[in-house]
């Protein structure tokens, strides 16, 4: 097969000072960052969807991408070319993972036998490109939104028939996964949630999204998966309102349903911010709880109100991040998901190296920023010393659970008032952080 990017080849760590565009001037997968390479530690991953199906259309346009590979068909041959197209871009890249929905990599056939055997037609060349470049798959995931049948919801419809028919397509994408080595398995629940409580009982379809899980986590267990599920907190769109909303709201779901210990959560940050919360706020809720998975990471745009999923190229975001992957201390399964896609304008192929290489870079310096604000040590220390007063006195017989509301009021009536506040001291940590910056 002739190659989809005849004029770019292996993208190299070109170091900071480098003007070739088509380099890395910051990530350097074998550098050693706090003892793992960079490598290991970001474990970035192209998202099929939006990087080999994304006709870069919006709601008031058709499509803009060139994509010369593509033949016009959605045939099962098209689908096992364009594999091998992604391949090239991938390895072209130093991409170590991919991820996908079963419908991105293969077309829906007439019926579900028909669509289980095109999906086992594209997964035979992905497992052939997958030895061939020693790229994995992150995570696969099964599309239970793009197709009439789910207009109501798949384990959330209010028709129990497309309860059904989710549930096969969940049990034959969780298999592709297992095959393919996945290291993960998402749900997204596109459209879990509703447009309008008039037609919609809440609690109904909340316990039938249990109970589809649960039987999944069977499912697993049946097929001897390993890898972690991973639930991808939204609050809207396509729905009004989707049950998953956030990361606090999913943590209290699976409690609610017993799957805490079955599930861990894939933040995104696009998804953080239509939720009116920051990536940081969203990874630290998900940490708390041991609960941080994998990252889907894009951002969005201060000016739309929508999942814009552009690449991820603030600096300061992809610190906050990286801060707290490091503070939980990295990921196992888990990855740096690119759910990006590039603008309508950046419409040639190579647009989707610059991208990339954007959020890599992006990423990378995030990184080794974070590990600098760590090694230096002057947050983490500003942060201890401001709940000093919990280590001794008190604070640590609260904390132990050795005193109660009398004894709180005794100890109020003897010290008289509150004299020991200290300063936030915000503006000073801002600045401290651009020192790195
Ligand atoms: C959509 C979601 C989706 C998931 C996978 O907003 O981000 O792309 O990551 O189903
Ligand atoms: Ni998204
Ligand atoms: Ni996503």
């Amino acid at each position: 097969m002739p190659s989809a990017f005849p004029e770019v080849s292996k993208i190299e760590y070109d170091g900071p000072q480098s003007k070739n565009p088509l380099a890395f001037r910051h990530y350097h997968p074998d550098e050693i960052v706090e003892g793992k390479t960079m490598k290991e530690h970001l474990r970035f991953s192209v998202t099929y969807w939006h990087t080999f199906r994304g006709q870069l259309a919006d709601m008031f346009g058709v499509g803009t991408a060139q994509r010369p590979w593509e033949d016009g068909t959605n045939s099962v041959a098209m689908a096992q070319k364009r594999a091998r197209v992604a391949f090239e871009f991938m390895d072209k890249l130093g991409a170590p993972f991919y991820a996908f929905h079963d419908r991105d990599v293969a077309p829906e056939g007439r019926n579900l036998k028909e669509s289980n055997k095109n999906l086992d037609a594209v997964v035979k060349v992905l497992k052939e490109e997958q030895k061939r470049t020693g790229i994995g798959l992150l995570w696969g995931t099964a599309c239970l939104f793009v197709h009439p049948r789910y207009m109501h919801g798949a384990a959330t419809s209010c028709n129990a028939d497309a309860f059904a028919y989710a549930a096969a397509q969940v049990k034959k994408a969780l298999e592709v996964t297992h095959e393919l080595g996945g290291a993960g398995y998402v749900f997204w629940g596109g459209r879990e949630g509703y447009t309008t409580l008039l037609n919609t009982d809440l609690k109904r379809e909340m316990d039938h999204l249990g109970a589809f899980l649960h039987m999944a986590v069977d499912h697993k267990k049946k097929i001897g998966f390993k890898g972690p599920f991973y639930i991808e907190p939204k609050p809207k769109e396509p729905t009004k309102h989707q049950y998953d909303s956030d990361a606090a709201a999913c943590l209290n779901f699976l409690r609610e349903y017993d799957l805490l210990d079955h599930f861990k959560l894939n933040i995104e940050t696009n998804h953080a911010t239509l939720a009116g919360h920051t990536m940081q706020h969203e990874l630290e809720v998900a940490a708390a709880t041991n609960a941080l998975g994998s990252i889907d990471a894009n951002m969005g745009d201060v000016m739309l109100g929508w999942d814009t999923d552009q690449f991820p190229t603030d600096v300061y975001l992809t610190t906050q991040v990286m801060l707290t992957i490091l503070k939980m201390g990295g990921f196992t399964t888990g990855g740096t998901n690119f759910d990006a896609k590039v603008r309508r304008e950046s419409f040639e192929p190579v647009d989707l190296f610059y991208a990339h290489i954007a959020g890599m870079d992006a990423f990378a310096r995030g990184l080794k920023i974070a590990a600098a604000i760590r090694k230096d040590g002057r947050l983490a220390g500003f942060v201890k010393q401001r709940y000093s007063s919990w280590d001794s006195s008190i604070g640590a017989k609260i904390e132990k659970g050795k005193v109660g509301f009398k004894e709180l009021e005794a100890y109020a009536l003897q010290i008289g008032e509150v004299t020991t506040n200290t300063s936030g001291r915000q503006e000073y940590l801002e600045n401290l952080i651009n020192e790195f910056i």
